[in-house]
C-alpha cells in the first residue's frame, strides 16, 4: 500500500491532522494501536482553546461542539478558602475557551474520517515499525490480522503519543529530551451530576490542589491532587466526594452534588520536551513531542497548534514544491510548546501542595495568590496563557 502521509496515532494529533490534509486533497493513511472504542474510552482533556475550535471548524466537524460545547469566560481561584475569579474576556479583549471534552472532538474527528472514506487501520498493537525516513523513501511496516503489511509513503507523522514508536525509533543521539516529574498525581472522577458551578474552579489548600471541572450541564469531571505512589483502587467513590469536599469553600461545598462515577483513575503529570520534532521525513506532533501537567489544559490544544503548523507545511510542500514550512516547523512548534510548558509548570507550583517544603511554601504561595487576584497585570498574565498565545 502506498500513501503521501502515513499517520501513526488515531487520538486528536493525528485524526485533526488526517482531517486537514484530507481536505487539502492529501493523501493519508493512519494506524492505532487500539481500537476507536478504546481511544474513545480514554477521559482526557476537557478545555479548547479558540485555535482548536477553529480548526475543528476547518475540519468541518464543529456542528456538534458549537450545540453541545459551553464558552466559559472565565474561572475561579480558590484560596484561603475564598473564591476569586480571573475574567478572561475582560483581561483579553474577549476572549474564551470552549469547554468540550477530549473524547467527544475525537468521536466527531472520527465520525468525519469514515464518512469521508479514508483509511485507518486500527489494533495494529505495538507492531508499527518506522523505516527509511532519513532517506527519501521512508516507509511504516505493521502486522494486521496476522499479515506483515508495509505501507510506502512520502512523510511519517508521528501522533503516537509519549509512549509511542515514533519518538523511540529515532537514534539516541539525535533526539535532546527534556523532563520533569512531579511528586504528586491527580486522580480523577467523571460523574452524570451537575457541576458544582457553572465555571471551573482551581483550588489551592492546604490539603492539596483541587479543580472542579465539567463536560456538560449534567455531566461533572473533579480533580484531587494525591501522593505519587496512590493507587486508584484505595478510592472508593465516597472517599473521592469526601476529600473533595473538605479543600471546597462554604458555598461550593453546599452546591456538590455526588453521586456514583462513570470513571476514575489517577494520571502522573510531567513536563516533557523532545527536540527537535522531525527527523528527515519523520515529524512529530502533540504528545509524541511533548507532555505538559495538565493544570494549564494545554495538552490537547498544543497538539492542535502542531498540526496546523504541519499541516500547512506539507500542504505547501504538495501544492508549491516548497520544503520551506516543512524546515521551519519544528523550531516554529517548539516556540509555542516551550511557552505552554512554561506556564503549565508555574501554574502547576502555584496550586500545588510539594512535599516536604515545609508550611513556608503555603505561605509563598497564598502571598502569590493574593498578589495575583488583585493586580490586572498578573491577572492578564495568566488569563492571557490560559485562552492561549497566538499561534
Ligand atoms: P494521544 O496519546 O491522545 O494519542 C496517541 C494515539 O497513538 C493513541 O490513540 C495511542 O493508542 C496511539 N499509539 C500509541 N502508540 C502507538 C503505536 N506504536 N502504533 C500505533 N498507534 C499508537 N490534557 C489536557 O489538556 N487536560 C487534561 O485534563 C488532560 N488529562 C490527561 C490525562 C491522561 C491520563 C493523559 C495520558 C493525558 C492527559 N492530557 C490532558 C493530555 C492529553 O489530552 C493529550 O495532550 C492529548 O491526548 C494529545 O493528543 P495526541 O498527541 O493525539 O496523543
Ligand atoms: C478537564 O475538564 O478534564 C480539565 C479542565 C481543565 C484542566 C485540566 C482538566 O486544567
Amino acid at each position: 500500500m502506498r500513501t503521501q502521509v502515513a499517520i501513526i496515532g488515531a487520538g486528536p494529533a493525528g485524526l485533526l491532522l488526517g482531517q486537514l490534509l484530507h481536505q487539502a486533497g492529501v493523501a493519508n493513511v493512519i494506524l492505532e494501536r487500539s481500537s476507536a472504542d478504546y481511544v474513545l474510552g480514554r477521559i482526557r482533556a476537557g478545555v479548547l482553546e479558540q485555535i482548536t475550535v477553529d480548526l475543528m471548524e476547518q475540519c468541518g466537524v464543529g456542528q456538534r461542539m458549537r450545540q453541545e460545547g459551553l464558552a466559559h469566560d472565565g474561572i475561579e481561584l480558590l484560596f484561603k478558602g475564598e473564591r476569586h475569579r480571573i475574567d478572561f474576556a475582560g483581561l483579553t479583549g474577549g476572549k474564551t475557551v470552549m469547554v468540550y471534552g477530549q473524547t467527544e472532538v475525537t468521536r466527531d474527528l472520527m465520525a468525519a474520517r469514515a464518512a469521508a472514506g479514508l483509511t485507518t487501520i486500527y489494533e495494529v498493537g505495538d507492531s508499527v515499525t518506522l523505516h527509511g525516513f532519513d532517506g527519501t523513501a521512508p516507509a511504516v511496516r505493521y502486522r494486521k490480522d496476522g499479515q506483515e503489511q508495509e505501507l510506502q509513503c512520502d512523510f511519517i507523522a508521528g501522533c503516537d503519543g509519549y509512549h509511542g514508536a515514533s519518538r523511540a525509533s529515532v537514534p539516541k543521539g539525535a533526539v535532546r529530551e527534556y523532563e520533569k516529574v512531579y511528586p504528586f498525581g491527580w486522580l480523577g472522577l467523571l460523574a452524570d451530576v451537575p457541576p458544582v458551578f457553572h465555571e471551573l474552579i482551581y483550588a489551592n489548600t492546604e490539603r492539596g490542589f483541587a479543580l472542579c471541572s465539567m463536560r456538560s450541564p449534567t455531566r461533572s469531571r473533579y480533580y484531587v491532587q494525591v501522593p505519587l505512589e496512590e493507587k486508584v483502587e484505595n478510592w472508593s467513590d465516597e472517599a473521592f466526594w469526601n476529600e473533595l469536599r473538605s479543600r471546597l469553600d462554604p458555598a461550593a461545598r453546599d452546591q456538590l452534588v455526588t453521586g456514583p462515577s462513570i470513571e476514575k483513575s489517577i494520571a502522573p503529570l510531567r513536563s516533557f520536551v523532545a527536540e527537535p520534532m522531525r527527523f528527515g521525513r519523520l515529524f512529530l506532533a502533540g504528545d509524541a513531542a511533548h507532555i505538559v501537567p495538565p493544570t494549564g489544559a494545554k495538552g490537547l490544544n498544543l497538539a492542535a497548534s502542531d498540526v496546523k503548523y504541519l499541516s500547512d507545511a506539507f500542504i505547501e510542500h504538495y501544492r508549491e514544491r516548497s520544503a520551506a514550512g516543512l524546515d521551519h516547523y519544528s523550531d516554529r512548534a517548539l516556540r509555542r510548546v516551550w511557552k505552554a510548558e512554561r506556564f503549565s509548570w508555574w501554574f502547576t507550583s502555584l496550586m500545588h501542595k510539594f512535599p516536604g517544603e515545609g508550611e513556608i511554601a503555603q505561605k509563598l504561595q497564598e502571598a502569590e495568590l493574593d498578589y495575583l487576584v488583585s493586580s490586572r497585570a498578573a491577572s492578564t498574565a495568566l488569563a492571557e496563557n490560559y485562552v492561549g498565545l497566538p499561534l
